[in-house]
């Protein structure tokens, strides 16, 4: 039996405020990766480009108002989009390097002032990540970063209240980068990081649920 081809990919998420670097990390780790001969696609929430993604990009960019609650399920109902594809994908054994996920979502929101608990409910049931990587980085140097884009909830008061919340979703299995380090260093730590996930996850870690 060839049992490399029947390993499973990995799900692993990255986090972080605004301006934490995310969206670079995950350019890197994708070539890294791919480099290195594993199946890897590179996958990002909020998805602008299904019908929901579309209503939650014009929300962001201040073209639409929605109430907070609103807003929050269709967040949630854009990830519920794509968990079908998303487990396709791991079974078949194509890793998926996602950045942002259920936490921005809880976090977000709640730093609104709506309930964690509440927050949490509609992600019950997706895909548990096999690794969240926060990438930690003050707001404050978050802010200095080349200046926000001006969607909504770019401002530094509003990130700080996101970190807070962060922290409260935040547990051991999370592992912490120091954003503020250089980027080679960001991303040799993560490479790292995700090679011992996707090994452990081939070796038929199973997949689990939301929300531990
Ligand atoms: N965001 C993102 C939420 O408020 N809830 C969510 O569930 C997700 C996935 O959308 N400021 C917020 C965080 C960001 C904004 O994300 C858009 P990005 O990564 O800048 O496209």
């Amino acid at each position: 039996i060839n049992h490399q081809s029947e390993a499973r990919g990995a799900l692993i998420v990255l986090e972080g405020l605004d301006r934490s670097g995310k969206t670079s990390q995950s350019g890197r780790l994708l070539s890294n990766l791919a480099g290195l001969g594993y199946p890897v696609e590179s996958w990002r929430f909020p998805d602008r480009d299904t019908a929901v993604g579309k209503m939650i990009s014009s929300y962001l960019s201040n073209k639409s108002q929605l109430d907070d609650h609103t807003i929050h399920l269709l967040f949630s109902a854009n990830r519920w989009e794509k968990r079908s594809l998303m487990e396709a994908k791991l079974k078949s054994g194509t890793s998926l390097i996602v950045d942002r996920y259920s936490y921005s979502g809880v976090a977000f929101s709640a730093a609104k002032g709506l309930d964690i608990e509440w927050c949490k409910a509609p992600e019950v049931g997706l895909l548990a990540p096999d690794l969240v990587v926060y990438l930690d980085i003050p707001p404050e140097k978050a802010a200095e970063r080349g200046g926000y884009g001006g969607e909504r909830y770019e401002q530094l008061e509003f990130q700080k209240n996101v970190a807070r919340h962060y922290k409260m979703l935040s547990d051991a299995s999370w592992k912490m980068i120091d954003a503020c380090l250089p980027m080679e260093d960001v991303e040799k730590q993560l490479k790292e990081m995700v090679l011992d996930c996707v090994t452990s996850c081939q070796k038929g870690k199973p997949i689990s649920q939301l929300w531990l």
